[in-house]
């Protein structure tokens, strides 16, 4: 804690780069063994809700307690990331000249688990080289804030009052994700309506083990913010007293590994397809047959077919 030094987090920046590049195998290589410390918070929720002002907030509270803190912003809709990168500069400033706190914006396309690939490396490094809290801001509602939620051990979904979008948002699967809402901008005069429709969304699902805590915050004047900690570290209580968290770690580990094998297998694929569709006379079902030969044998163990059985009387009958 707080020994941050600037060569440091020149490393550290340099590091994210290198992965973010795609170039990140051997490097993660040498530190994954000192990851699995940090703390993770995912956000994500629309446009404009405030997500950027409340992690400056959550930022500040952390600081508070002494914590050094690393903020990922993701924006999945746009493959360079300006919108987000202006709405830190303008946000985050504050937290710019604290050593302890580090800020970087991602939107590689470069990666081979794409940006929630390149995303999961930066948490890994970030966590690696120490840092206490990570928090990964993603922009919008549809798969990629899903998967990079996975990343994170707790996931906070902020809506607004008035939107008129929540109900939209609550039904896109974001329900599923959150482990504490926030209905930020509490000042609006529909904030209220807005929990009360959450609180009713969650009475029509039902939970096991964990129900998401709600929670009203102003990120602007830093109203709500220690609540919003509480709920946090409560998740995290829980997660630890009820196993869940190995589970949680291995869910994503799983996932990291299925994305970069995908990513790979992806390369292969498309290469035998090049080279198998040049050869003329094969139907689709044999060109496939033959592109997955080149990987090896197939075989019902591997997750391949049973062995074809020529169905002759209905070729016949076609015939
Ligand atoms: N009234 C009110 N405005 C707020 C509050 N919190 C944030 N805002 C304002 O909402 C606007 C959007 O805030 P951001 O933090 O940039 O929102 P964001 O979700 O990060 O936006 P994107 O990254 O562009 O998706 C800014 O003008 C903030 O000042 C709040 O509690 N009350
Ligand atoms: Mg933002």
């Amino acid at each position: 804690m707080g020994d941050f030094d600037a060569r440091k987090m020149r490393a550290l920046a340099r590091a994210i780069s290198w992965a973010e590049s795609g170039r990140g195998a051997e490097l993660i290589g040498h530190v994954f063994a000192r990851s699995g410390r940090a703390m993770t918070i995912g956000l994500t929720g629309p446009p404009g809700v405030g997500k950027s002002t409340l992690s400056s907030a959550i930022v500040r509270k952390a600081r508070s307690l002494g914590k050094t803190v690393g903020v990922i912003s993701v924006d999945p809709s746009s493959p360079y990331s300006h919108g987000a990168l202006l709405g830190d500069r303008i946000r985050l400033t504050e937290h710019f000249t604290d050593p302890d706190v580090f800020i970087r914006s991602m939107a590689s396309r470069g990666h081979l688990g794409g940006l929630a690939g390149a995303t999961a490396d930066a948490v890994l490094l970030m966590d690696a080289f120490g840092i206490d809290v990570v928090l990964i801001e993603t922009v919008g509602v549809g798969q990629s804030e899903i998967e990079i939620a996975e990343l994170a051990q707790t996931t906070i979904v902020a809506l607004q009052p008035g939107s008129g979008d929540s109900v939209q948002v609550l039904k896109a699967g974001i329900m599923e994700i959150a482990d504490v809402f926030v209905v930020n901008k509490a000042d609006h005069p529909m904030a209220n309506q807005l929990k009360r429709e959450i609180r009713s969304m969650m009475e029509m699902l039902s939970f096991s083990g964990w129900v998401p805590e709600l929670v009203a915050t102003q990120a602007l004047i830093g109203e709500g913010i220690d609540d919003l900690w509480r709920a946090v570290e409560a998740h995290v209580a829980y997660l630890k007293s009820s196993g869940e968290i190995d589970e949680r770690r291995r869910d994503a580990f799983a996932h990291q590994v299925r994305q970069l094998a995908l990513g790979k297998l992806q390369r292969r694929l498309d290469a035998a397809v090049r080279r198998e569709t040049r050869a003329t006379g094969l139907d689709p079902y044999a060109a496939a047959d033959r592109v997955l030969g080149s990987f090896g044998p197939e075989t019902p163990e591997n997750g391949g077919d049973e062995p074809a059985i020529r169905p002759r009387a209905v070729v016949k009958g076609l015939t």
